[in-house]
């Protein structure tokens, strides 16, 4: 492979001056609203993405305007815990200085905001450094924000298991300097000060994702993560955690080198070795994987060329240590449990729905005006979920109707969402993401009505099933860990997987190909009606399409998942 020509990310990489680029000059350049050259996958590294509303390209195209460019800024929160003071900083920057308004919580716990100005941008990363907060390694070759089960009623031992989402986050962070030079006016540091130890000066060959989960939820779900820790506790206690390794979804269509992968488990580690065990999980994704072809270059790529057990031995070795086996978990589910649940600790938790994780005020509804003034008063924390919704933590009993009543006022509690509409899912494909083949956020509702129309004629509308649509085969809605998964195709179009099951430990098999939502939509009504009439009803729908031969389910992706 080291003969192969290597990647241009690459090259743009290692000549980047560990990501400084030239985009201090660019901000500068205040005639074109983008970033040029290399800069463009650049600020990337520095938590941004440039943009365009595709709703209008094509009207400014024909009025021979460049396209409206701003760029979509992802803050890094991990575990998703943020104050509210820190929520009133961003709610207010959204309000002002964004062209949509919006806050969006996104399915790996971070805040994205779309539609910042060139000109609002350093002060939005000064605002966010004032506030504690920063989106660093929130995009780019890196580990991206780093999840941790967001229920905190689960166990005692979620504030553990928080602590090391944070520590892995902060420990697995670039080291370049780049960041408070470019946004934060911070002084020129020597190049030789700043050691990229970890992720290397042309830092990883793809994207790294990681998580910490405590069972029984698998709300994260690790089958689309690099690398996984499993929470493992005794009394209350954390000893240590179960390592998955190499988890993705992403392919693209009609390419068979890509396909969608379950991460592997490698054993248990004592919580005395989990930073030596992520670096070195980290670094050899970084010497190993695939710098030509960045279609193949995420780690279940690396581990499927070189094989697990050679990958796993090597990350024994960086380590200094012996996986031991793991030890027996279980998971039972991965949804939110929407509404108040009482914590371990005293205190109330109040989980709202948030349609698609997107706040939003218009004539219709004042969510984000209702969080904002949930955020006035409240004196615990906000905890964003990776199911996009949003938990008002560590609510004292005698603060809990002020919070209850704020949450009914601004419509934020509403008893007729379905657990069919809770159990979906859609990533923000159209009309911020340039990748975007097919509508996915936009149509969730309509089609989530239509499900439950669907499932009410058969009379099980009792029952759900994890429904999740993305708008391009990249995944970002998770649909290839759905029961029913539609991946975008073209608009209107999509493919229908099936035979993920409820816990998000199968990946589905295509179905149906390019087809329109209506027949979708009438092949949804034959399936549900046979589930419906299937003797076992406690059986989910993603195992009765299985069990049923709709499917024949995928046992080991890659080998059997375009069979
Ligand atoms: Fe994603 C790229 C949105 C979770 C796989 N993703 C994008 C971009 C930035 C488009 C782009 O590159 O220009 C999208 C921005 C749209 C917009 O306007 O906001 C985007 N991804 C999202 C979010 C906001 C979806 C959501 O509705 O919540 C999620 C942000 C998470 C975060 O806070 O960091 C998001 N993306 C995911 C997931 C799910 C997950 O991680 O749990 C996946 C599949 C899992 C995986 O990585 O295998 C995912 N996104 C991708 C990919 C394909 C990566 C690959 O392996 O090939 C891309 C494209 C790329 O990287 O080239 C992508
Ligand atoms: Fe965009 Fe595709 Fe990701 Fe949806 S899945 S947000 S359309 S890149």
């Amino acid at each position: 492979m080291s003969k192969q020509k290597l990647s241009d990310n690459e090259r743009l990489k290692a000549q980047s001056n560990l990501l400084r680029g030239t985009i201090s000059d660019d901000l500068q350049d205040q005639l074109s609203g983008g970033f040029q050259g290399d800069n463009f996958q650049l600020i990337r590294f520095h938590g941004m993405y440039q943009q365009d509303n595709r709703d209008i390209r094509q009207e400014r195209l024909k009025q021979k305007l460049e396209p409206l460019h701003t760029v979509m800024l992802r803050i890094r929160l991990p575990g998703g815990i943020i104050t509210p003071k820190q929520w009133l900083g961003i709610d207010e920057f959204a309000s002002i200085h964004t062209e949509y308004g919006s806050i969006r919580i996104t399915n790996r716990q971070a805040v994205q905001l779309h539609g910042v100005l060139k000109r609002n941008i350093k002060p939005v990363h000064q605002l966010l450094h004032s506030l504690g907060l920063d989106a660093k390694a929130t995009a780019g070759d890196v580990n991206r924000n780093v999840l941790c089960t967001s229920n905190p009623v689960e166990s005692e031992l979620h504030q553990q298991a928080y602590e090391w989402a944070k520590r892995i986050s902060e420990h697995l962070l670039p080291k370049t300097n780049a960041y408070a030079e470019i946004w934060l006016d911070g002084e020129k540091v020597q190049r030789d000060d700043e050691n990229e130890t970890i992720l290397g000066n042309t830092y990883l060959p793809r994207k790294f994702k990681t998580t910490v989960v405590i069972p029984p939820q698998n709300d994260v779900d690790i089958h689309a993560n690099d690398l996984n820790f499993i929470a493992i506790g005794e009394n209350g206690e954390l000893t240590g955690f179960n390592v998955l390794v190499g988890g993705g979804l992403a392919m693209t269509h009609g390419d068979t080198t890509t396909w969608p992968r379950t991460a592997t488990d490698f054993g248990f580690v004592k919580t005395q070795d989990v930073l030596k065990v992520a670096e070195a999980v980290v670094s050899t994704q970084r010497d190993w994987g695939n710098r030509t072809n960045r279609r193949n270059a995420k780690t279940k790529y690396t581990l499927e060329r070189v094989g697990t057990a050679a990958f796993k031995q090597e990350v024994e070795k960086r380590a200094a240590i012996t996986f031991e086996a793991s030890r027996p978990t279980e998971f039972t589910g991965r949804g939110d449990r929407i509404g108040w649940v009482a914590g371990i600790d005293n205190a109330y938790h109040l989980t709202l729905f948030i349609p698609s994780g997107r706040l939003l005020d218009n004539e219709m509804k004042k969510q984000k005006a209702g969080v904002a003034a949930i955020a006035a008063v409240h004196k615990g924390d906000f905890r964003l979920t990776p199911n996009q919704n949003l938990i008002i933590a560590n609510v004292q009993e005698e603060d809990k109707a002020t919070i209850h009543q704020l949450a009914v006022d601004y419509g934020l509690i509403d008893t007729s969402v379905t657990e069919q509409r809770k159990a979906s899912m859609a990533c923000v494909s159209f009309p911020t993401c340039p990748l975007a083949m097919a509508e996915a956020e936009r149509v969730l509702p309509d089609v989530s009505l239509e499900i439950e129309r669907l499932l009410d004629k058969h009379d099980i509308g009792d029952r759900s099933f994890i429904f999740r649509i993305t708008g391009c085969p990249n995944g970002c809605g998770r649909a290839m860990l759905a029961e029913v998964g539609l991946v975008g195709r073209a608009l209107g179009r999509y493919d229908m997987y099936l035979g993920g099951n409820s816990i998000g430990t199968r990946i589905p098999r295509l179905f149906s190909s390019n087809a329109p939502i209506n027949q979708i939509l009438a092949t949804l009504d034959e399936l549900i009606g046979k589930w419906a009439s299937y003797p076992d009803t406690t059986i989910g729908f993603g195992d009765f399409c299985v069990e049923t031969h709709i499917v024949l389910p995928v046992t080991h992706a890659p080998e059997d998942f375009y069979m």
